[in-house]
């Protein structure tokens, strides 16, 4: 059995969770947290920096969520791939899931990470130049999605499962102006995605642990 190292609040596990229902694979959760020390020991020797997801199917470790949908597609479940196997069509797909991880969830993981530190050590720049991140990433997001369904080839793929969760909290922490509306339509889509739904009902107790609670994340 596939196991896959994680936390149900994490955006980048949201990713692998979302692949593994998506193409209906079962698999152990073993939960990264402070009542799971020997799960967090684990991953502090398999990932460089201990960070999670990590998946472990045998003899063989994989890392990194855009990695382990891949090995996913590959060995694992019958869908259709996440990442497409036109190499054509695949370009946008991982271009796609790279602006949602960078320049979406990164920026939002910055703000977050600022407001759970010690007052006296919160960095008011950092934050402004995440929002202007966010700001830029919002306005070219919605050009993008205008007139499409999904943001890569017009089939569900990577670049959506990396954008639920970026879009999901980035909303939450630093809304998404309310004239965006194709970005606001295709987040709406996503949430409503049967994989993606079930992944934020899971994560709904564990909702009191975002610190940048002003607005409704289902908005
Ligand atoms: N590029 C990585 C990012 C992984 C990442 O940032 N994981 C977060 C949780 S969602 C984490 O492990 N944070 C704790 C840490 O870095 O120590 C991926 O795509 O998997």
């Amino acid at each position: 059995m596939l196991k896959v190292y994680g936390h149900p609040f994490a955006a980048f596990y949201w990713k692998v969770l979302i692949a593994l229902r998506e193409r209906d694979i079962p698999f152990q959760f073993l939960m990264v947290d402070p009542d799971h020390p020997e799960n967090a020991a684990a991953i502090g020797r398999l990932a460089p920096t201990g960070q999670f997801p990590v998946l472990v199917d045998g003899d063989r470790v994989v890392i990194e969520s855009a990695a382990i949908i891949e090995y996913l597609d590959l060995y694992h479940g019958d869908a259709p791939p996440l990442v497409p196997a036109d190499r054509k069509a695949a370009i946008e797909a991982r271009q796609m899931d790279s602006i949602f991880d960078d320049y979406v969830q990164a920026p939002l993981t910055r703000m977050v990470l600022n407001a759970i530190r010690d007052e006296d050590k919160r960095d008011a720049l950092a934050v402004t130049e995440a929002k202007s991140t966010l700001d830029r990433s919002y306005v070219w997001l919605e050009r993008w999605m205008n007139g499409r369904e999904w943001a890569a080839n017009d089939t569900f793929t990577i670049a959506d499962i990396a954008a639920a969760p970026a879009l999901f909290y980035s909303h939450w922490g630093y809304p998404i102006p309310r004239n965006l509306n194709a970005l606001h339509a295709y987040r709406k889509r996503l949430l409503e995605r049967p994989s993606i739904a079930r992944v934020i009902e899971e994560a709904r107790p564990m909702r009191h642990l975002f610190p940048l609670k002003e607005f409704d994340p289902e908005g």
